[in-house]
């Protein structure tokens, strides 16, 4: 953890200009975060996505499972999502991360980091279907891994490292996504295998966004 970014208290609020983001390092899962990640690991319906960012078509460096409430449309890098319906313990840490955050969610990205050569691109969640402000909650479970945030308009400012903590609970809100980008880099150590799962409120159906992850 980096330790002065963030002031006392439970939640930790991470000490960012043009930022809310809130950081708990343990969240109750009513059951061990190991069983739960093996759970998720094994039987989840995980998808290597071909996306296309820019014009051009790459193999996403992790694999996802997205699922949520019927209706719960996503549109991201030209791949467009329909929510598998929820598992029975998808919805129970739903509810468990809603009571939390204080906030609602209708879907989850799950994102499984394979090993250290998974990463996740630099970006904002700010897809129109997310609304102005969206709130995203991300639960993470198994290997440590970085993540890293960029101011993207003040250059003045350094890249800041989060370690997330396997069974943490990092929430963005507010104007976060206008102002910063986020992202998992790659490792050059081996490590273990992490699954994060990205709660959000999809809005509606709205035209796809021509960029992202
Ligand atoms: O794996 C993470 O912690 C980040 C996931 C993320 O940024 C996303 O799914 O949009
Ligand atoms: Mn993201």
């Amino acid at each position: 953890m980096t330790g002065d970014l963030f002031e006392n208290g439970d939640p930790r609020r991470l000490d960012l200009p043009d930022a809310d983001i809130r950081y708990w390092s343990r969240v109750d899962l009513g059951a061990p975060v190991d069983r739960v990640l093996q759970e998720l690991i094994e039987h989840a319906p995980w998808r290597a996505e071909v996306i296309t960012v820019y014009g051009q078509q790459h193999q996403q460096p992790r694999l996802t499972a997205w699922y949520g409430d019927p209706g719960a449309h996503y549109t991201y890098s030209g791949l467009a999502l329909n929510p598998l319906p929820w598992t029975k313990l998808l919805a129970d840490i739903r509810s468990r991360v809603e009571a939390v955050t204080e906030a609602s969610f209708n879907s989850v990205l799950m994102n499984y980091y394979r090993d250290h050569r998974d990463s996740m691109g630099m970006h904002s969640d700010d897809e129109p279907e997310l609304g102005s402000n969206p709130a995203i909650a991300s639960l993470s479970l198994g290997e440590q891994r970085t993540f890293v945030l960029k101011h993207k308009f003040n250059k003045a400012l350094k890249p800041v490292n989060v370690v997330l903590e396997s069974g943490s609970l990092l929430l963005m809100q507010g104007a976060t996504q206008h102002h910063w980008k986020h992202g998992i880099n790659k490792l050059t150590r081996p490590c273990g295998p992490r699954v994060n799962l990205t709660f959000r409120r999809v809005l509606g159906t709205l035209a796809p966004s021509a960029k992202g992850p």
